[in-house]
């Protein structure tokens, strides 16, 4: 706990929370998860918007985040760093002494029939996915929101990192990044690798969103089964696959990887049409969403079998 904190503790639950803190952190998510109304498609049946979560866990110093500053951007925050920060510019705590940190992260998997409807279409998304990444996206930030606040009610300081004023989207002429990625924490914390369409391939699959938080607490760190970055890919494992090449309608990914800009000017531009009513009424968010690349293709629901996950720890 931070010094110069005054907690307002429910000690029943604190207890929980000491006699087993990554169970008592799951507990609240997958309950938030399974009964907030934020998690439903209103408009599809109230269906949930996604499944149960995974969850991975990371050491707040563990050197991969280092890492990060190098390939992701020069001003990605270490856990360190944007804990330090958070404490000192938001919470007004004067040269804050941080102990412990932790990385709590999620990969939360869309509804089945979502990914059923998206691996129907071939130009632009379907209405479902729409919904699902701007619905899904404020119920992602209402989770974190959500998490946080438990914690900070038993004492113990928390904190989602893309829900704070640090959190910048680096847009182009830039190459787009962020100093948060979700995709990036999930690895470090043992949830899946990345893929020749940049996509995040967890065992539950590409067909994920991300989320995360950085927690006051020791937590043990999840082993990372993975050789390298891009072991749950089968193209890269094995020369295999590729068929996220053809699911894409914007040409944005060759068997050299993703061009980043090119999916960005799909996003915004050709899939504009959706957004303006032109393929159905009923498209929100500021583009129409796309994720063509996500659905439809072996690694849609899993890790693809001819991809080689090992177990080697710590490495990455
Ligand atoms: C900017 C952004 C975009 C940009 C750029 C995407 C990109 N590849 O970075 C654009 C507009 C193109 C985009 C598109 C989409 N996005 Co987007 N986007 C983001 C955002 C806001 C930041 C991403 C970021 O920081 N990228 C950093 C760069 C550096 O990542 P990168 O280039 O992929 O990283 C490579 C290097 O690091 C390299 N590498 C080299 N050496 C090493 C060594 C090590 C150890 C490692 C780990 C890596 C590594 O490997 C990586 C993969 O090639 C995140 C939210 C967030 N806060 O994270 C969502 C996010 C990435 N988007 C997401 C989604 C779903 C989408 C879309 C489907 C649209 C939609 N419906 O939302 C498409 C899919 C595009 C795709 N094929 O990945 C999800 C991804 C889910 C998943 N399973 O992968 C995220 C995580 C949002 C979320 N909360 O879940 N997005
Ligand atoms: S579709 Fe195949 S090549 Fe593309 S990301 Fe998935 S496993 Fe890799
Ligand atoms: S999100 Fe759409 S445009 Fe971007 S790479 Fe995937 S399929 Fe292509």
């Amino acid at each position: 706990m931070i010094e110069g904190l005054q907690p307002i503790v429910d000690s029943d639950k604190r207890h929980e929370f000491e006699n087993d803190p990554k169970a008592f952190i799951e507990r609240i998510i997958l309950d938030y998860v399974a009964t907030s109304p934020s998690n439903r498609l209103e408009s599809f049946d109230d269906a949930p918007i996604f499944e149960p979560p995974i969850f991975g866990y990371a050491a707040g110093d563990d050197p991969v985040f280092e890492t990060f500053k190098e390939v992701v951007h020069k001003d990605h925050f270490t856990p360190r760093e944007f804990f330090g920060k958070y404490l000192s510019e938001v919470q007004k705590i004067a040269n804050p002494v941080v102990g412990d940190i932790s990385v709590v992260s999620l990969a939360l998997p869309y509804n089945r029939e979502t990914m059923r409807v998206n691996a129907l279409e071939n130009e632009g998304p379907a209405l479902r996915w729409n919904h699902t990444r701007w619905k899904g996206q404020d119920f992602n930030n209402e989770l974190v929101t959500y998490v946080t606040e438990v914690l900070a009610a038993l004492g113990i300081e928390a904190v989602a990192p893309d829900q704070t004023p640090f959190f910048r989207i680096v847009r182009p002429p830039e190459p787009l990044a962020s100093t948060w990625s979700q995709r990036h924490i999930a690895y470090a914390a043992g949830l899946g690798t990345f893929s020749l369409n940049d996509g995040f391939i967890t065992t539950k699959g590409i067909g994920v969103r991300c989320n995360s938080f950085l927690i006051n607490v020791k937590l043990e760190p999840s082993a990372r089964r993975y050789t390298d970055h891009l072991a749950n890919c089968s193209f890269y494992a094995s020369g295999a696959c590729g068929a996220c090449i053809d699911r894409c309608p914007g040409a944005a990914i060759t068997a050299e990887g993703h061009d980043k800009l090119k999916c960005y000017q799909v996003l915004f531009v050709q899939q504009k049409p959706w957004i303006d009513g032109m393929h159905g009424p009923g498209y929100i968010g500021d583009y129409a969403g796309c994720g063509l690349c996500q659905t439809g293709v072996p690694c849609a629901t899993r890790i693809p079998v001819n991809a080689s996950p090992r177990q080697i720890d710590g490495i990455g």
